[in-house]
């Protein structure tokens, strides 16, 4: 029988967190209002409305600047105890330096935060999840090495506001993402193609941000405010596409050493840096290339002690697995690039399900084996939780969303494995995401919420789908029960 669990006990155990996550800039909306500055998502999409695919922006996304009460309401109704959200940087400082912060966003946040705990709803927040104020994305963003010390007076400014109720921190969402999208593809703002060089420069200062944001913490902050701060990763689960062949085994290999390492060996190896594999591919390439550097930077030894061990939990963002096999050259890889340094072709199972957006088919077991990934290769995480800070799919508009139920009920019953069978040490679960929002590129036009935002009203109407009922009751209940929701019988 496919569910069931070979294990005594099918529960999630006692202290294991559900909670829901929200990112700013896809849901808040309230672009210009109240002393709110402008970031490069604004400025961008204003500047160039075809970018999206729907050429929709954010001006107004799900209105949450003004509905906060119903999220509330409706995080509430999920039974979940955690919220994890993200500040927007313009909105509280509005240059994106700390000579000028605007009282009105500081209320906002500071509104929000103790609505949600007078609920015994504890929020996590995350300190940039892709927003970058445009002032900065003007002087180049997370290339320039400045923004080290301008993302480290962010952070003070936040701590100093808020860190007395807020106790769990992220800095950074998805650095990988961020930085192959946006300055390295393109397809995100700030759709920088410096593909191979930007991309490495975007990686390089925003773990040196995070560490510094983390350092800081330690010293001015934890010994009195006794929070956690830590990154969030984000990680498609990298299978070989023909499981007997060593090359394609040896290909899923390089695709996670160059795509996941890369940020998390810094953070949570024992030695610290950048991976031995990661350092070498990218210089010999860059010296085929007759480039007289390494495109990837150095970091000295104090940054190396700075990194390592700079994160009090595993953040991890997943959604998807890869079929891989070697590859010198694809039709869509730019030269130099990280796909083109990494020489992985990716493909999916054209049998598994693709319920909302062509590149998540719904693989369950991916899950299971990435978070077993971690565990046998960052020891730390014997002695620092995992965290899944996202996981979820898209959906096509309905409220009636089977595929969801089961999407979810599939992931978590293979997280229940990697708990109980494998003993891995994840220690939480946030659903993506509590409302359909603001896809970036995609626009409006995937639906990843649990609750349904109709975007043509005025009103931003939300209603639940089925798959909020369903996460509900696993969130109560701690367990997952495939028969909760039936899907009703075709004749
Ligand atoms: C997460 O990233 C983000 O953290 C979150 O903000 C977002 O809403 C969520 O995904 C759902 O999309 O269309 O082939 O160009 C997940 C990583 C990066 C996966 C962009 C999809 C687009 C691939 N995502 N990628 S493609």
């Amino acid at each position: 029988l496919k569910y069931d669990l070979r294990v005594s006990n099918n529960s999630f155990p006692e202290d294991f967190i559900f909670g829901v996550s929200t990112a700013a800039f896809q849901i808040e909306g309230a672009w210009n209002e109240d002393g709110r500055g402008e970031s490069m998502w604004d400025t961008y999409l204003h500047q160039h409305p075809n970018f999206t695919v729907d050429h929709s922006n954010g001006d107004v996304a799900a209105d949450s600047y003004h509905k906060y009460m119903d999220d509330i309401e409706m995080i509430r109704n999920l039974g979940v105890s955690h919220y994890r959200m993200s500040i927007s940087w313009s909105r509280i400082l509005p240059n994106g330096t700390d000579n000028n912060i605007n009282h009105m966003g500081v209320i906002y946040y500071r509104t929000l935060f103790e609505e949600l705990l007078k609920v015994n709803i504890t929020p996590i927040v995350t300190l940039f999840h892709w927003d970058m104020p445009t002032p900065f994305m003007d002087l180049g963003g997370w290339s320039n090495p400045k923004i080290v010390d301008y993302f480290k007076d962010y952070a003070r400014v936040a701590f100093n506001l808020y860190g007395d109720i807020i106790k769990t921190w992220t800095t950074i969402n998805e650095p990988h993402q961020h930085c192959y999208m946006g300055y390295g593809l393109s397809t995100y703002v700030p759709a920088i193609a410096s593909h191979g060089i930007g991309e490495y420069l975007c990686t390089h200062y925003i773990l040196l941000s995070h560490a510094r944001v983390y350092r800081m913490y330690e010293k001015e902050f934890r010994p009195y405010q006794k929070g956690v701060v830590g990154i969030t990763l984000d990680a498609f689960w990298s299978d070989p596409k023909d499981p007997n062949k060593a090359e394609d085994i040896e290909a899923a290999h390089w695709y996670l050493k160059m795509h996941l390492d890369m940020y998390a060996h810094p953070i949570y190896s024992d030695t610290g840096d950048y991976p031995d594999f990661v350092r070498e591919r990218i210089n010999n390439m860059s010296l085929q290339q007759n480039y007289s550097r390494s495109r990837l930077p150095y970091f000295t030894d104090e940054e190396i002690d700075a990194l390592r061990g700079s994160s009090d939990f595993f953040g991890l963002n997943h959604y998807t697995t890869y079929l891989m096999s070697p590859s010198n050259m694809e039709e869509k890889w730019k030269v130099p690039s990280i796909d083109h340094d990494t020489g992985v072709k990716m493909e999916q199972n054209p049998s598994w399900a693709r319920p909302g957006t062509e590149w998540l088919s719904v693989h369950p077991p991916g899950i299971r084996k990435l978070v077993n990934y971690v565990q046998a290769n960052y020891l730390i995480v014997k002695k620092i939780p995992i965290l899944i800070t996202e996981n979820g799919v898209g959906d096509k508009g309905q409220i009636e969303d089977y595929e969801r139920v089961s999407f979810f009920n599939d992931y978590l019953y293979q997280l229940l494995l990697a708990i109980h069978q494998d003993h891995c040490n994840v220690k939480g679960y946030f659903a993506w995401t509590l409302m359909d929002d603001f896809e970036w590129s995609d626009g409006y036009v995937p639906k990843f919420g649990l609750y349904k935002v109709d975007f043509d009203s005025p009103n931003k109407t939300r209603t639940p789908k089925l798959s909020a009922k369903n996460y509900e009751h696993i969130a109560r209940t701690r367990k997952i029960d495939f028969n909760y929701i039936q899907r009703p019988l075709l004749h």
